[in-house]
C-alpha cells in the first residue's frame, strides 16, 4: 500500500511536538518509543525518528518524503527541499552575543572577531551582508561558554528565554533569524504522495486554526441582540437560540485569539451575562 514517509526528531525540543501534532491530527502512533522507526494503523503514515541535522539531507534525497524541522537547520543545510507550512512549535532565533562588559556599537564591532556558532553557513551569509569578516569556529554544542574559556569572542547561538545567555554573562546584540518548526517536502513527490501530504496538509491546518479561535457562548436579553451579534463574526453569523426563559437568548460564536479580550469586554458592556469560553479541537472552514 502507498505510504507517505515522514521524518521527525528522535528525541529533543521538537519530539513532543511533532507526535503531538501527528496524534491532534488524528494519526496514532505504534510504539513510538525507542524506535527508529514506526508506522500509523489509521492513516497510511511511516515515521522515521532521526537527528535533526539529518532531516533535510534526508528529504531532499527522497529517503523520507517530508520532514519536520527548525527553520535554523533548514536554512543552515541550504538543501533543495521545500516548506510546505509552518508550524508554530519550536520557537526561538538565531542570535549573536557579546559578553556583558564587552563594547558593542553594531555589526561592524564584529570585524575580525572569533564567533563560536554551530551555525556558520547562517552567520557567514549574515556578515557578508554588510561586508565583515569574522573568524568563524564551528563548535557543535554548548557555543555559550566559547567567550568564557577563551576560545571565541562572541558566539551565534539560538536563544529562547535569554536565560542561558545571561547565566553565561553574554548580550544579545543581533537577530539573525526568528525561527519555528516547519513541514517539509521533497521536491519531486509523486501523485500517490502529494495525495496523503494534502491529505495530512488539511488536517494539520484545522488543528492550527482551531488553536487560535475559542468557542464562545454567552446569554443575552433580547433587546441587546442586535448591538451583540454586530460585534461578533461567527464562521459565518452566529447561532442564536432561545433560552427557556423569555425575553432572553443564548448566543454562540468563534473568536479569535488576537481580538478575543478585547471583543469579550464589549461583550460585556452590550449586556452579554454568563460568559462561556470553550477550546475547540478541530476547526474545518
Ligand atoms: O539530537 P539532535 O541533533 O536531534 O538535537 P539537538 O540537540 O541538535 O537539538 P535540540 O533538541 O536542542 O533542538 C531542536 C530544535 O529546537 C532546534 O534546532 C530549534 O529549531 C528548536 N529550539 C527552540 C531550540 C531552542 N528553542 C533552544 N532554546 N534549540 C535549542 N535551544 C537551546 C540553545 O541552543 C541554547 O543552548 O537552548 C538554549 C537557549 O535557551 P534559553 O531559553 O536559555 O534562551
Ligand atoms: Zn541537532
Amino acid at each position: 500500500m502507498n505510504k507517505l514517509r515522514i521524518a521527525i526528531q528522535k528525541s529533543g525540543r521538537l519530539y513532543e511536538d511533532s507526535v503531538k501534532l501527528l496524534s491532534e491530527c488524528g494519526i496514532d502512533l505504534r510504539n513510538v518509543k525507542d524506535r527508529l522507526k514506526t508506522e500509523s494503523d489509521n492513516f497510511p503514515l511511516e515515521v522515521f525518528f532521526l537527528r535533526d541535522d539529518d532531516i533535510p539531507q534526508y528529504v531532499e534525497d527522497g529517503v523520507a518524503d517530508i520532514g519536520i524541522v527548525g527553520q535554523n537547520v533548514l536554512f543552515e543545510k541550504n538543501k533543495h527541499i521545500e516548506v510546505v507550512e509552518e508550524l508554530g512549535f519550536g520557537k526561538c532565533r538565531l542570535s549573536i552575543a557579546v559578553p556583558r562588559g564587552q563594547q558593542y556599537e553594531g555589526v561592524t564591532s564584529l570585524q575580525g572577531k572569533r564567533i563560536a556558532t554551530s551555525y556558520p553557513f547562517l552567520v557567514t551569509s549574515y556578515l557578508k551582508q554588510y561586508n565583515i569578516e569574522a573568524d568563524i569556529h564551528e563548535i557543535s554544542g554548548s557555543v555559550e561558554i566559547a567567550p568564557g574559556i577563551g576560545l571565541a569572542d562572541v558566539v551565534a547561538d539560538l536563544v529562547s528565554s535569554g536565560s542561558t545567555l545571561f547565566m553565561n554573562g553574554l548580550k544579545e546584540v543581533e537577530t539573525i533569524l526568528k525561527s519555528q518548526a516547519v513541514l517539509v517536502k521533497n521536491k519531486q513527490l509523486k501523485e500517490e504522495q502529494l495525495i496523503l501530504l494534502n491529505k495530512l496538509l488539511f488536517r494539520i491546518r484545522a488543528v492550527k486554526k482551531a488553536k487560535r479561535n475559542k468557542y464562545v457562548l454567552m446569554n443575552a436579553p433580547n433587546d441587546q441582540l442586535e448591538k451583540i451579534i454586530s460585534l461578533l463574526p461567527g464562521m459565518k453569523s452566529p447561532s442564536v437560540l432561545p433560552l427557556a426563559e423569555s425575553g432572553w437568548s443564548s448566543i454562540h460564536s468563534v473568536l479569535s485569539e488576537d481580538e478575543f479580550w478585547d471583543k469579550i469586554e464589549q461583550l460585556k458592556a452590550a449586556g452579554a451575562q454568563g460568559i462561556l469560553v470553550v477550546p475547540i479541537e478541530k476547526m474545518i472552514v
